[in-house]
């Protein structure tokens, strides 16, 4: 019988990247937090880095569902020139959480800010807590430059004012793929996935 991995996230955006960059992982049934029939409230995000964001929220949906594998992700835009921010608070900030207007908030923040003073980062932890209680992190960082203006239609969030580094479009004018390729999101997952992989072939084959 397969284990269950739930993905413990109410992002339909993130929903999409996680089930492209995981695809199909042997031996695990892949679920997200849409599927089931339990509607949980989400936990509050009190913790100050994006990894006890991530912990939070995989121990908070992981003691509700113990026979399952269970993981979050937390992810956010770092700002050098506004030191950092963002960050954790990337979902809301100054209680905007529509992306439009988040994007407009932050182009107005960096008025004036030549190309080379916008740098930044998106960071991802990604958390698995295991049903015998073990707790993993796994960390993804792209770096790159924000944008004059916002450009693109693909993904969400701050995708359209994210250059990363040696390319000159952003992440909403880039395809699914060669999001996937670059992103954080994909690094964080893919050492999960390199993890799961591991962890299975030591307990069943003997390895
Ligand atoms: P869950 O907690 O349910 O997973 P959330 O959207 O609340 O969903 P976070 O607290 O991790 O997730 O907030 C992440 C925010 O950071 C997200 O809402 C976007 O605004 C931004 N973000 C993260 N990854 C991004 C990406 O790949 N592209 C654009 N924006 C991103």
């Amino acid at each position: 019988m397969k284990n269950i991995l739930l993905f413990a996230t109410s992002n339909l955006k993130k929903e999409e990247e996680i089930k492209r960059i995981i695809g199909n992982l042997d031996n695990f049934e892949i679920k997200f937090l849409n599927e089931l029939e339990a509607k949980i409230e989400p936990p509050e995000e009190n913790g100050n880095s994006f990894e006890e964001n991530s912990i939070i929220k995989c121990k908070y949906y992981g003691n509700f569902f113990r026979e399952f594998y269970v993981s979050s992700e937390d992810s956010g835009l770092m700002i050098d020139f506004l030191q950092g921010a963002p960050g954790i608070y990337s979902a809301r900030i100054n209680s905007l959480s529509k992306d439009e207007e988040k994007v407009k908030l932050i182009l107005n923040m960096l008025k004036g800010v030549p190309f080379e003073k916008r740098e930044a980062k998106f960071v991802c932890a990604v958390s698995l807590f295991e049903p015998h209680g073990t707790i993993k992190v796994f960390r993804g960082e792209t770096k790159g430059n924000i944008s004059f203006e916002p450009r693109g239609k693909n993904g969400f969030g701050y995708d359209p004012i994210f250059i990363p580094k040696n390319e000159k479009r952003t992440f909403a004018e880039m395809s699914d793929d060669e999001k996937d390729s670059l992103s954080h999101r994909s690094k964080a997952l893919l050492k999960l996935k390199e993890y799961l992989v591991e962890q299975y072939n030591k307990t069943h084959i003997g390895l």
